[in-house]
């Protein structure tokens, strides 16, 4: 039986959503004739609707909830500290202790000498910070010409106008004036898309080798920084050829640039290590955290710094910072979220049970005839449509199309699978368990199957 669990009617939710509420990257006159589905309640990896359906959120929410939902000490922890001190800020010769122990936390965590955190409500506001303090960074070493960022086509930093300036997304930059000034753009190592003939590793050093050439042409005493995800998220799951960062990191080396990893996705145990910086043996200058920092319990990010950048930094007065910089309930719930990662073995977890065991039915998803590949991560995955396999060929249809077809049969199958154009994502919660990957893989299963048949219907499988 279906259990109405809110308290108005879900149509009348959805009449009053569709009034008042804009929602995020939507054409909203679509959404609202649609209706929105409305999300009441969660756990573990489950959601329920208004309408008493149970979903298997294979996103993680946003990419964020690492530790699943419902976790009661979060919110105790959080019920506390507002009760303690619900804000204070961090400016102006004053601390709070929920900002000092996440930091030295998070100091501690992180690889290498990244043993500083500037906090921000967000990754888009890190971001930001990121694009501030490198610049500041060089002139404060007299070098004030040095101010470049070099990033990448289809990378996702972001929706504000820095972060979303480094972010590659065309359709962002088109809307509201961007990129800001002397953000550069280089390709990104999506083999499977964009590898023509090349080898996998072939490919990956060319992508890689653009970096060396954009810093040789804009002149390397002009470039501050290169930023870039360890793996794109937002961008489809791009997983680069094993040859891609090693290659990015011998040039960040070779060259005085600050390398920026922005770990707001692969952070926090998603790849199988605390970091994907770890994961793809990669030594940042800063890391870019948000989302698992607090499993998206409260909203929190930060940039974290390492000695020298932080030194230079630290001689001046920064002007810079955001009113819930270090937000003592964020931070509070933040710290609680990573304790339970390390007590209860959250990573190890993922590395030894979750990852194995999905990595089988994820891959077996490569035999049917929709999909053209398949890519997974620790508990970050993709898999590319195609209407030919044997070519790596794309739709003649237009780009996303399918995507959204096989999208529309997740949602009508009750789990959260993406699209991403014509590629899938997944990125369910670390806790998954065995049970609830059979599920989830069996409704993914059943979606592509029944968005196989629609497509063949509507005479669609054909190539470009
Ligand atoms: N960097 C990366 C790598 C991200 O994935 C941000 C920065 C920005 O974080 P905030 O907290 O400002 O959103 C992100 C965010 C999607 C999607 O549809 C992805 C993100 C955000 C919203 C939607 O895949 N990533």
């Amino acid at each position: 039986m279906r259990q109405i669990s809110n308290h108005l009617p879900t149509a009348e939710l959805q009449a009053l959503d569709a009034a008042h509420h804009m929602h995020p990257f939507s054409a909203n006159a679509g959404v609202a004739k649609k209706g929105v589905r409305i999300i009441t309640r969660a756990s573990g990896v489950t959601l329920t609707d208004s309408e008493g359906n149970e979903i298997v959120d294979g996103m993680a929410g946003l990419w964020c909830v690492n530790i699943g939902y419902g976790r009661r000490e979060l919110a105790q922890v959080a019920a506390r500290q507002m009760e303690e001190l619900p804000f204070y800020n961090t400016f102006f010769q004053t601390s709070h202790v929920p900002a000092i122990a996440l930091a030295a936390r998070l100091a501690e965590l992180a690889p290498g000498d990244l043993n500083h955190v500037f906090f921000a409500g967000s990754g888009s506001e890190a971001n930001d910070t990121n694009i501030r303090m490198v610049r500041h960074y060089w002139a404060l070493k007299g070098k004030p010409e040095k101010k470049a960022i070099i990033s990448r086509r289809n990378a996702y930093h972001g929706s504000s106008m820095g972060s979303a300036s480094l972010g590659g997304m065309a359709a962002m930059h088109a809307q509201g004036g961007m990129p800001i000034p002397d953000i550069h753009h280089i390709d990104q190592p999506h083999w499977y898309n964009e590898g023509g003939d090349m080898s996998p590793e072939e490919f990956g050093l060319e992508r890689a080798r653009q970096l060396e050439k954009k810093i040789e042409e804009l002149g390397e005493d002009r470039v501050a920084a290169f930023i870039a995800e360890p793996i794109q998220g937002a961008g489809g799951v791009i997983v680069p050829p094993d040859s891609y960062w090693p290659e990015i990191q011998r040039i960040c080396d070779r060259h005085e640039i600050l390398l920026i990893a922005d770990e707001v996705i692969t952070g926090f145990g998603r790849t199988g290590n605390w970091f994907g910086s770890q994961t793809f043996n990669i030594r940042p200058h800063i890391m870019t955290v948000a989302k698992g920092l607090s499993s998206g319990y409260a909203p929190i990010g930060g940039s974290i710094v390492c000695d020298e950048v932080a030194g230079v930094i630290a001689e001046d007065e920064f002007n810079h910072g955001y009113t819930y910089s270090g937000h003592p309930v964020s931070a509070a719930v933040a710290l609680e979220n990573l304790r339970i990662i390390e007590e209860e073995g959250v990573i190890e977890h993922v590395r030894e049970v979750a990852h194995p065991y999905l990595a089988e039915r994820w891959h077996a998803l490569a035999e049917h005839p929709l999909v053209g590949e398949t890519k997974l991560v620790g508990l970050m995955g993709s898999l590319a449509l195609t209407p030919d396999k044997a070519r790596r060929a794309k739709f003649a249809a237009e780009p996303g199309t399918a995507g959204y077809i096989v999208r529309e049969r997740c949602f009508a199958n009750n789990v959260v699978m993406r699209h991403v154009w014509d590629r899938m994502v997944i990125a369910p919660p670390l806790v998954i368990r065995p049970a609830e990957i059979d599920l989830m893989i069996a409704r993914a299963t059943k979606a592509l199957d029944e968005a196989h048949a629609e497509l063949k219907a509507e005479g669609m499988l054909k190539a470009a």
